[in-house]
């Protein structure tokens, strides 16, 4: 009982069943989500996986990363999924089938013969990708590892920075929900109400034959998700058409983070990354000069094609704390916002809820609309100690690591309970433990 996570007593046996989970669910080349859900190689998940693998074994991290570069579009897109050819395609909705990369993908550079989907995520990989090469700078160097994904990463972000801009204000915008990556959240349910569902017999959910439909986006969500996904596949994954784009804080931030660590990349390769960084800090003026909200005292999501700031809170609109030049009264803001009523951090929560305890839509299970995340939770505790919030990191670090062993490295948890929701054996809740004991 608020007994501090002691990882000297028991953090031998966490290392090891993380490092299980991670062994179980690598396939020779990435590592899936979670075998049952999740079957495929995802973007974002990856880029936190291979945070944590570079702690077991830097090859193996480099090799995820690398796995996913090679099935980068021509336009620099990275795919949120890279499908594996060797699953049935029942397995997962939506499959290769409807993405249909490499024929409707042709003029955007798509792969000719690795299936990916057409959309993105959020951009974690050039930061993930010097964290692995800090991890052993001599193999990273013995197999140019750097100099490899250098040059695909500078491509990603030209993707996002030119073809993604779609607001005109200098930050990138999403075009589905699946690309932030916090798919059913109340942020999108405005912006996603112009959008007329897909009938609910075109498509077979197979999400639903291994997660309980309570903790599941609902049909209707689907239908949505599924429309847009058609319309940008029938324009060729061409961009600037989408009835659905949002200016998102945790997607924005992220870019900015790992704009500065290609910064560092580029230095370690003997150029200079003072372009990169000064690229940063005019995305991080842009960031929040479009969606810092003083009243509310945290960052919210803009509307880019409805207008105005979404007036839900979303922990997303705390993620930009990761942010190094984010000005001192918005870093004090968004600490005071974390722990007070609306995210509980510390009081009524130990881990930070992916939704506004006190808002409209709030429920404990249901996936992005409430439930604790373990990504979100290891970036919000990593820009606590960013900013030299010792003492709170330190908690929301005991936190993280206590609850990612009881519940099972699960998928997601009850903010309130720690109760597993989701899928058991997750990746990245193994992955990111894995970081935070080391
Ligand atoms: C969830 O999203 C996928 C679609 O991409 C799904 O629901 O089928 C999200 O939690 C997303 O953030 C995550 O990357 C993905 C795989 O873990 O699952």
């Amino acid at each position: 009982e608020g007994a501090v996570y002691d990882p000297g007593v028991r953090g031998g046996s966490l290392h090891r069943r993380a490092a299980e989970v991670l062994e179980g669910n690598w396939t020779g080349t990435s590592t899936v989500p979670s075998h049952r859900l999740y079957p495929h190689q995802w973007s974002w998940d990856s880029a936190f996986i291979a945070i944590g693998l570079r702690h077991l074994s830097p090859l193996r991290a480099q090799t995820e990363l690398e796995t996913l570069l090679d099935a980068q579009w021509g336009d620099g897109r990275i795919p949120h999924i890279v499908f594996n050819p060797s699953v049935p395609l029942e397995a997962y909705f939506p499959s290769p089938d409807f993405w249909r990369s490499s024929t409707a993908g042709r003029a955007a550079g798509a792969p000719r013969t690795t299936q990916t989907s057409g959309i993105v995520q959020p951009p974690v990989h050039a930061l993930a990708a010097w964290l692995v090469h800090r991890s052993d700078p001599g193999l990273s160097r013995a197999r140019g590892f750097l100099p490899r994904v250098y040059p695909r990463l500078a491509a990603w972000h030209r993707y996002l920075l030119h073809r993604r801009d779609l607001g005109g204000g200098g930050l990138a915008s999403v075009v589905h929900p699946w690309e932030q990556g916090m798919d059913n959240s109340p942020a999108w349910d405005a912006p996603l109400s112009r959008v007329a569902p897909a009938p609910a017999r075109s498509f077979r959910r197979a999400d639903l034959d291994h997660g309980a439909a309570e903790d599941r986006p609902t049909d209707l969500d689907y239908g949505r998700y599924v429309r847009l996904a058609t319309d940008y596949r029938d324009g060729g994954y061409a961009d600037g058409r989408s009835e659905f784009a949002v200016e998102d804080p945790a997607f924005n931030a992220l870019l900015i983070a790992s704009e500065h660590a290609l910064a560092r990349i580029a230095a370690e390769l003997g150029a200079t990354g003072t372009a990169r960084d000064a690229r940063a800090e005019r995305l991080t003026v842009a960031l929040v000069e479009r969606l810092w909200d003083p009243a509310e005292e945290m960052f919210l999501c803009r509307d880019v094609i409805g207008g105005g700031l979404v007036p839900e809170r979303g922990v997303s609109g705390l993620l930009p704390l990761l942010v190094p030049g984010l000005p001192r009264e918005i870093v004090a803001a968004l600490v005071r916002t974390a722990h007070g009523p609306h995210f509980g951090l510390g009081d009524t929560t130990r881990l930070v809820p992916s939704y506004d305890l006190l808002g409209e839509a709030f429920d404990p299970h249901r996936y992005w609309r409430g439930p604790a995340w373990f990504n979100t939770n290891w970036m919000l505790e990593r820009g606590l100690r960013l900013h030299g919030e010792l003492g709170r990191a330190d908690a929301l670090r005991s936190a993280l690591l206590e609850t990612a062993g009881a519940s099972g490295f699960a998928e997601y948890v009850d903010p309130y309970t720690g109760e597993p929701c989701g899928a058991l054996g997750f990746s990245w809740t193994a992955a990111l433990a894995l970081d935070l004991l080391h």
